[in-house]
């Protein structure tokens, strides 16, 4: 080996200790400024007595955790600090329905996880967490040939041409509050983009970039009928973006944007003060509620997290829509915009259209029990959960009345989910548990008090979202939760320096008076760079096709058989080519064009039994089709270079697979 480890590491360690005290440097700094009691809003302020930040504590940030255990050369160091395996009860109490699926039997759920920067999302199947499938969204993907044919290449060319995307928050449409299985949105955080996918097809049918804003964090329909699809933008820029205001970071806005669920047109958006993070609504399609960090308008982190409180903001939609029917907005872009900034006229008197609410510190999410009665707004940097009485948003002359509890639940609370049953659970990020508690206890002890706690259990490591069945709609099950921890550290074989998530299962089904709660952990999941949410819906909520129903494309495409396959050509440089594909020949067995032609082909899968996928594959003019049963997919390519290109079907489909070949031929132009 070339590499030069004796001089190397040296650095490298020195490095390390440089990165743990600067971290340890930066989270206590944030942390030990809760403790500052603020001069005027005593009410939102936090007093920290026990929140001095031992060295325990501090490994329990996983980041850091993780480089300790490399600067010491040893995957152990992180396990043996922080493995919590010594007080994690295990699941020996026999009453825990068995989460095996056994062969050939079928889950009870449906999960939909967001892949992260992956940029798909994915489908598993609960409880055994087998993955079903993916469907790449954001993100070209040569399996399902998305971005390879015509529909999903010009759609995703249309969406701004990126090749990647950052997906969150999936949310699944609602009837009567409750899943109705047709369609699923999603958003793209990195550029600021929201998709729908069609869960007909289980494939993506839609992505609008949004206007205004470079990044859509926050994402959810409304409750309970799916009007409206919301979206927050989260990183503050100029209004517009166009070089104006470049150096004067007061004047960059955030936008809560709303959008037709069925056109995915841009409705109308709201300027907002602060950035906005996290999105959901109430079930009676009056409030979505958006927390947010950042209401000092910082730019660098150290201005970010200075006060003691951000802002949750409260958008009552119809007293926007109503605005912006009555013409009260700018237009930029071509979006009416409507002021929601403290200062606008629009939030003057007793009906602002945007109440913001005080709440400690760079609060994290916002999730709505499934009675619609509270709005939980999880810390992040402060230990407690603001419990927000959602009827009060209309009533409360002081928007901190709306906050009618604030139990202290544990270190770096992210997010929140529900049983149905009273109960809330809620991600610890630096205590790496998850804290189960009474909602109605909450609500009725003093702020800052632990009385609503039940039990806490230790996940591993550094829980993100967590989510139980149905809990986001008014129909929660209560009995699986399923926790997206950010680091697996030890919990799997070593894979490389890039580790995979791991989420873990619990059972939640026994309320038990126990260290827990009842909480059981029942299994672990490594899953490939990085789910941040995901959602979860009975069986019986969906129904996908099992083949595709060409009525649905009629008109656009060309239903291709075989007696109708063909070379058509359109002039000199233009030919359009149609085959059909079956078990186990192209309707074209050979087909010819001229160099330097634009070749559109149309190829229709004319099966019509289920799970007999063809593949198209033209190799070297970058073409690859996924044909479902019924489907007709189209490609455009030039034939550049003259000579004989075998096409090939990609999906191993039958005996004959692999003679399952067409012939392109080249000739040469004259
Ligand atoms: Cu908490 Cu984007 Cu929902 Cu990740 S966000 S964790
Ligand atoms: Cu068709 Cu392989």
């Amino acid at each position: 080996m070339t590499h030069d480890s004796a001089d190397t590491d040296g650095a490298t360690d020195e490095t390390h200790t440089d990165t743990i005290s600067e971290y340890e440097a930066q989270l206590n700094a944030v942390l030990e400024d809760i403790d500052e009691t603020p001069a005027d809003e005593s009410d939102v302020s936090l007093e920290l007595p026990t929140l001095g930040l031992n060295r325990r504590d501090f490994m329990k940030a996983g980041a850091a955790a993780g480089v300790m255990g490399s600067l010491a050369g040893c995957t152990s160091l992180a396990g043996s600090t922080n493995s919590g395996s010594e007080n994690t009860p295990h699941s020996s109490s026999g009453d825990v329905p068995s989460h095996i699926v056994p062969p050939g039997e079928h889950d009870e759920y449906y999960g939909f996880w967001s892949g992260g920067h992956s940029g798909d999302i994915r489908i598993y199947g609960l409880p055994s967490m087998r993955e079903l499938t993916r469907i790449p969204v954001f993100n070209p993907e040569q399996a399902k040939g998305y971005g390879f044919d015509k529909k999903t290449s010009d759609m995703l060319e249309e969406a701004g041409d990126y090749t990647w995307g950052d997906s969150h928050h999936p949310s699944l449409s609602e009837t009567d509050g409750k899943y109705d299985g047709e369609y699923l949105y999603v958003n793209d955080k990195a550029h600021g983009r929201v998709a729908r996918v069609n869960l007909t097809y289980f494939e993506t049918d839609a992505i609008t970039n949004v206007p205004n804003v470079q990044s859509v964090h926050g994402c959810c329909i409304q409750s309970p009928d799916t009007e409206y699809v919301f979206a927050n933008s989260e990183f503050r820029t100029p209004l517009p973006n166009d070089g104006r205001d470049i150096n004067n970071p007061d004047k960059y806005v955030s936008l809560f944007t709303a959008l037709d669920p069925e056109s995915m047109e841009v409705l109308w958006q709201v300027e907002v003060d602060g950035n906005l993070d996290i999105l959901d609504t109430d079930k009676d399609g009056r409030w979505a509620i958006a927390s947010a960090y950042n209401d000092e308008e910082g730019v660098e982190i150290e201005e970010m997290t200075k006060n003691d409180r951000d802002f949750v903001k409260a958008f009552d939609v119809p007293a926007i829509q109503k605005a912006v029917d009555a013409g009260n907005y700018k237009e930029v872009n071509g979006v009416p915009v409507v002021d929601g900034t403290k200062s606008s006229s629009l939030n003057k008197g007793d009906n602002p259209i945007v109440r913001y609410i005080p709440t400690p510190k760079s609060p994290h999410c916002v999730e709505v029990e499934p009675n619609g009665k509270y709005a939980m707004v999880a810390g992040k940097l402060s230990p407690t959960v603001s419990i927000i009485d959602i009827e009060k948003l209309g009533s409360a002359s002081d928007p901190k009345d709306t906050i009618v509890g604030q139990p202290k639940l544990g270190l770096g609370p992210l997010h929140t989910t529900y049983d149905g049953r009273g109960h809330a659970y809620t991600s610890l990020f630096i205590d790496s548990q998850v804290v189960k508690w009474d909602i109605e206890t909450a609500v009725n002890s003093p702020k800052k008090s632990e009385d609503a706690i039940l039990g806490k259990i230790d996940v591993h490591y550094n829980p993100g979202h967590i989510q139980a069945i149905q809990a986001m709609s008014t129909e929660p099950t209560g009995d699986w939760l399923v926790v997206l921890n950010k680091l697996s550290k030890d919990r799997f074989l070593p894979v490389g320096p890039i580790y995979p998530d791991n989420d873990q299962l619990l059972y939640i089904g026994n309320d038990k008076d126990n260290e827990t709660g009842g909480m059981e952990l029942v299994s672990d999941h490594p899953v490939y760079p990085e789910p941040h949410d995901a959602i979860f819906a009975s069986k019986d909520k969906i129904s996908p096709a099992k083949t595709w129903d060409a009525a649905d494309y009629e008109g656009e495409k060309e239903y291709v058989k075989e007696s109708n396959s063909r070379v058509e050509r359109i002039d000199d440089e233009t030919v359009e080519v149609y085959t059909s594909v079956k078990r186990s020949e192209y309707g074209l067995r050979d087909f010819t064009v001229k160099q330097g032609d634009e070749v559109t082909l149309t190829a229709t899968n004319v099966e019509g039994s289920q799970d007999i996928v063809h593949g198209i594959a033209i190799p070297e003019h970058n073409v690859h089709l996924a044909l479902a049963p019924q489907d007709t997919r189209q490609a455009t390519f030039t034939a550049d270079k003259p000579g004989v290109y075998w096409v090939y079907c990609t999906y191993f489909c039958s005996a004959l697979h692999l003679e399952m070949r067409s012939r392109m031929i080249v000739e040469p132009r004259e």
